[in-house]
């Protein structure tokens, strides 16, 4: 998603907004900018596509000045061309801007009827006419935000900069993230404390309806009634080192790597030596439903997390996308707990979701990376997810680790309502110990997958079929085939093959068996043969038994560790990530920055 950058420094800005922009690169864009102004004049450099375009544009032009604005965008409103390109202007104001003013046609008409003209087909680009036209009826910039801000509606983060002010910005946000960074007569803003983190460390987040007035004394800060609001500073630690590659061709084989450790940093936060360690509100006593909301990857690790919560806890548990859910009017319990869970926080459907919510169910639960994020901050309960900092866009480390929370949360609610007795759990605590190991073991399958991906690589068309908690993973692997490699992949679950799917099978289509040989293999295995009937071939993902019965047949095997029936949606989340990552290695494509895809999808 967009990124902004803001500086107010002691130094020349232009290298300062690139390097920061580049530090919100993996949100995914595909245009860039920056403004500035120098010697009372504002002006600015936008060009299409990477950073890198910017920055030889620089080198041909560059731009002085020690006050800039910055912004890598993802398009939402008109494509990627250097008009639409942020920031935008207007007249004695240029402004950037993430998210979507929902009202832009109507704003539009009504400047246009003023006698405005526009230069792109964005909805950001009324916000600066609007800016204009508000400076024009005098008073000072302050004071035309304190007009213009109620006028907007929908989600943003914006940030200002005004011709004749070097001393000058204001930023404001409702719905979109911004933070605010303390410097020794610098001051700076941020979509993202990420982009922040080489200039400081010391960080002041905006809440919602919030708008701030900054110059290089410092920051005043006003709430959506524009009365003076005092928002705590916070040191925060943002390991830069943790946003290198660190030797990796790509953060997402980082990533990948990683999970073995990050895994067993999860388990060390949520696993005492003899239980389980969950914050104190977290008790299940009384609690009659379950509802679990988030998009994407973090939505799939909410279904395997269903199977979970109904087969130990026996909780009524629904999922849903968080983009459908307040929309569908669901009946929530006034005893029942609602989980939101989103990587970053900020996913701005599931933001949406939790808000619909607030006062209808007896608790809130963010279950995230990010915990100054704002889905975290109007939770009841944050459960951090442990995972680090996650860049590559298509999620690996931070799906198994909401897995491995999700799964402590599961076991929770099976010891609160009398389901688990004392040596059942500490079986279960036994077997999610292995994980870490598990993970090692299912990595150094990389060679063997790597051969498998080139495979892939030809194929126009895959499926992944599983059964009970493997069908959601089979809907992962198949996003994270079709996120970074742009091949068409589905995700069924493998008895729903027949009921239509199936007439998608020929000697073309490779279909990928996620199958621990359990108690549902045998299932599994009559649907693989119905697949191979038809001249499919099927790549069988299992352990040594589950191959040795059933992998003479199929095209190709790979063989796991044997694992714990509740552990496999995790561990066999690896291979999965593995075949994506090397298949789009094979196929050429930008694997931490997919095409149309964005990190943090921070507009409804
Ligand atoms: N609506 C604006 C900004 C888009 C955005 O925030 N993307 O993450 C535009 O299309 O330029």
């Amino acid at each position: 998603m967009c990124g902004i950058v803001g500086v107010l420094g002691n130094h020349h800005v232009a290298p300062l907004l690139v390097e920061a922009l580049k530090r919100l690169e993996y949100r995914g864009y595909d245009s860039a900018g920056i403004a500035t102004v120098n010697e009372g004049r504002l002006d600015r450099r936008r060009a299409v596509g990477k950073l890198v375009n910017l920055s030889d544009l620089l080198v041909h032009e560059p731009l002085a000045g020690k006050a800039g604005i910055g912004h890598t965008r993802w398009a939402t409103h008109g494509a990627a061309t250097v008009a639409n390109a942020h920031p935008h202007r207007a007249g004695n104001v240029a402004v950037v801007h993430n998210g979507i003013i929902e009202n832009f046609r109507e704003l539009r008409a009504e400047l246009t009827a003023a006698g405005y003209s526009f230069e792109s087909e964005t909805d950001t680009e009324t916000v600066a006419l609007l800016m204009r036209h508000e400076l024009a009826q005098g008073g000072t910039p302050a004071e035309a935000t304190a007009r213009l801000l109620p006028r907007l509606h929908g989600a943003f983060a914006l940030c200002f900069l005004f011709e004749g002010e070097e001393d000058l910005m204001i930023c404001a946000r409702k719905g979109s993230p911004l933070a605010i960074g303390h410097g020794d007569g610098e001051m700076f803003v941020g979509s993202d404390a990420i982009a922040l983190a080489p200039m400081t460390d010391r960080i002041t987040y905006l809440e919602e309806g919030d708008w701030a007035v900054i110059t290089r004394a410092g920051a005043e800060i006003f709430d959506a009634r524009n009365a003076r609001a005092n928002r705590a500073m916070a040191r925060i630690q943002v390991d830069a080192t943790r946003i290198e590659k660190a030797g990796y061709k790509h953060f997402m084989a980082k990533e990948i790597a990683e999970q073995p450790v990050v895994l067993a940093d999860a388990l060390r936060h949520y696993l005492r030596e003899d239980g389980l360690n969950l914050p104190a509100g977290v008790d299940f006593t009384g609690v009659d439903r379950l509802t679990l909301v988030a998009c994407g990857t973090a939505h799939y690790a909410c279904h395997v997390a269903k199977y979970w919560f109904e087969s130990l806890a026996g909780l009524p548990c629904d999922i849903d996308i968080a983009s459908e859910f307040r929309y569908r009017e669901p009946p929530l319990s006034d005893r029942g707990w609602a989980v939101f869970v989103s990587q970053s926080g900020e996913t701005a459907d599931t933001l949406a979701a939790l808000r619909h919510v607030q006062d209808k169910v007896a608790r809130t639960l963010a279950v995230v990376n990010v915990t100054t994020s704002s889905i975290a901050r109007e939770c009841d309960v944050t459960l951090p997810i442990m995972a680090g900092v996650e860049v590559g866009v298509a999620s690996t480390k931070a799906f198994t680790c909401q897995l491995t929370v999700l799964l402590t949360l599961a076991l929770k609610a099976a010891q609160d309502r009398g389901r688990l007795d004392a040596a059942q759990l500490a079986t279960r605590l036994a077997d999610l110990r292995l994980l870490p190991g598990l993970m090692n073991a299912a990595l150094a399958l990389a060679p063997e997958i790597e051969g498998l991906a080139e495979e892939l690589a030809k194929a126009q068309d895959v499926l992944f079929l599983g059964r009970g908690a493997m069908y959601p993973l089979a809907l992962e692997g198949a996003l994270k085939l079709k996120e970074i490699s742009y091949i068409h992949a589905e995700g069924y679950a493998s008895g729903e093959l027949k009921h239509g799917p199936i007439a998608l099978i020929d000697a073309s289509v490779p279909v990928l068996v996620l199958a621990p040989r359990d108690a549902l293999f045998e299932k599994t295995v009559s649907n693989m043969q119905e697949v191979m009937a038809r001249h499919g071939r099927v790549l069988l993902l299992s352990d040594q038994p589950g191959i040795a019965e059933a992998g003479a047949d199929c095209w190709r095997c790979l063989t796991l560790p044997r694992v714990p029936d509740l552990l496999a949606p995790i561990l066999y989340a690896v291979p999965a990530q593995l075949l994506a990552y090397h298949t789009a290695i094979a196929k050429g494509t930008d694997v931490d920055q997919p095409r149309n895809l964005a990190k943090s999808v921070t507009v409804e």
